[in-house]
């Protein structure tokens, strides 16, 4: 069916530009909104010098990364083998308690088949190894944000931009942006559920060519599912999204039905999950969500949410040819 060819006659002026093939991710890859490398004065590693030449290395890494390339391992020193091992103490028995099934099963099979473990930090091309023979999805890595669109377009091709290098060593349990922690225990095992990677790849698919009213909304639905979701099981609320499985004071937040003897302490608010609320539902990015949005499984996650997409105004419907790894158009309505 994804065979098919057909010839499009989109207006161009209507439609921008979005990439084609997973080769066109390389135009993208690089548009990161801050150089990659460059730390604000009030990040942890900003006056270390040492770090800092390290966030440059790793930053040109990923700059240079080509579509079709091997990942290129990177050689951990102790000091970044160490502060992974410290979040690791801290996260595995929360993990455990607080994690959704899908994710503890991935997790651990990837200590079994890509190198998790305290004692060592996973590389990028054997996750992606792992994942390619689960659910299709890979690993790719970047320097730094990228735009939401840029970002989300990624995901369409089955494609996670993951950054490589770790958080300063002097506050292991905090990080500003993204870092090895938050991408490899937060997201790189849910990927390795079918029914999350076809949830991820549908918001991906619907960011192509959308406007940006919308690509914003998908970006909201993104945050408040791959980032801070929560899925039902039994009469429990555990979590799948990434900002709560890689963060030990959020995650126990966000799950712990626990009744403070006081009655005083603040709750979070749970609201079912629907994508058409989530999109419009504004969040803090510096403190614990207010807010967290419950699904019934992951399975409905991604049923709501392609209902919520092909509700979305845009000329066209787009599917992924995973033999040829290209975006295939369809125009329908
Ligand atoms: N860029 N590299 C990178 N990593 C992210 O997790 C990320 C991003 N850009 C935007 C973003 N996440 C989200 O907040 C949404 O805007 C999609
Ligand atoms: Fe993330």
């Amino acid at each position: 069916e994804t065979k098919t060819t057909k010839v499009l006659v989109l207006d161009e002026k209507d439609v921008v530009w979005f990439p084609r093939h997973l080769s066109e991710l390389d135009l993208i890859a690089n548009r990161t909104l801050d150089a990659g490398a460059d730390l604000e004065s009030d990040h942890p590693g900003f006056n270390d010098q040492v770090y800092r030449q390290r966030r440059a290395e790793l930053a040109t890494v990923a700059q240079e990364y080509v579509w079709d390339q091997p990942i290129p391992r990177i050689d951990y020193t102790k000091d970044e083998v160490d502060t992974w091992g410290a979040v690791w103490d801290r996260m595995e028995d929360l993990l455990d308690k607080h994690a959704c099934a899908e994710y503890k099963k991935s997790f651990v099979s990837m200590k079994e088949h890509c190198g998790y473990g305290r004692e060592r930090i996973p590389q990028q091309q054997d996750i992606t190894d792992y994942l390619l023979t689960k659910t299709g999805f890979r690993m790719r890595p970047v320097a730094g944000l990228l735009s939401s669109r840029d970002f989300l377009n990624g995901l369409a091709f089955r494609t996670f931009f993951s950054t490589q290098y770790i958080r300063h060593h002097s506050m292991p349990l905090y990080t500003p942006e993204p870092d090895i922690c938050h991408e490899l225990l937060g997201h790189a095992p849910m990927f390795a559920d079918q029914d999350f990677a076809d949830f991820s790849q549908e918001i991906g698919l619907a960011s192509l060519g959308a406007s940006d009213e919308d690509v914003q909304q998908l970006a909201w639905c993104y945050w408040h599912s791959v980032e801070f979701g929560l899925c039902r099981e039994g009469n429990e609320n555990k979590a799948y999204g990434a900002g709560l499985l890689s963060s030990f004071g959020e995650l126990e937040y966000a799950c712990a039905d626990y009744r403070p003897a006081g009655g005083t302490e603040d709750r979070p608010e749970i609201k079912p999950w629907d994508p058409a609320v989530a999109g419009k539902q504004e969040f803090p990015i510096t403190t614990y969500q207010p807010i967290y949005f419950l699904a019934d499984s992951l399975n409905d996650a991604k049923s709501k949410m392609r209902a919520f997409t092909e509700s979305l105004q845009k000329p066209f419907m787009s599917r992924y040819n995973e033999n040829d790894n290209s975006i295939w158009i369809d125009r329908p309505v």
